[in-house]
């Protein structure tokens, strides 16, 4: 029951933050559980049409699954929206850890991230751009 409780409370907690800086309008919710933190969270990232995501990578392995929208994923080094793959609203996959990659939109999507904390976002050209999230 105090589990139950605590399960909603971290629902009602759920808050709409707008990030600031130059990439100002991504819109993520999460679970009163941070990413930055150890142990499992839950993120939703919502992105405009349109949007980039730099290369990066993360040390732990994220699941994603396409709330709605079509979310493109690149591997590599460098975002190019020539390479990589549309993944239509529905879409679950799997990011290894440590894996370079790149993410961009052309409709607005939603997006689902979950893992195993502790989340961190490693730009590999740092000069890049902010964190998506
Ligand atoms: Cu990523």
């Amino acid at each position: 029951m105090r589990a139950l409780t605590t399960a909603a409370a971290a629902i009602l907690m759920i808050a709409v933050i707008s990030i600031t800086g130059s990439l100002a309008r991504a819109q993520e919710a999460q679970t009163a559980h941070p990413m930055t933190g150890p142990g499992p969270f839950t993120v939703r990232l919502k992105f405009p049409a349109n949007y980039k995501i730099p290369a990066h990578w993360h040390p732990i392995k994220v699941t994603v699954t396409v709330i709605s929208g079509t979310f493109h994923m690149g591997l590599g080094d460098t975002l190019d929206t020539e390479k990589g793959k549309a993944l239509p609203t529905g879409s679950i996959f799997e990011m290894p850890a440590k894996i370079h990659h790149f993410g961009w939109t052309t409709e607005e999507t939603i997006i689902q991230e979950h893992g195993i904390g502790p989340l961190s976002v490693n730009y590999l050209n740092p000069a890049g751009g902010p964190p998506h999230r």
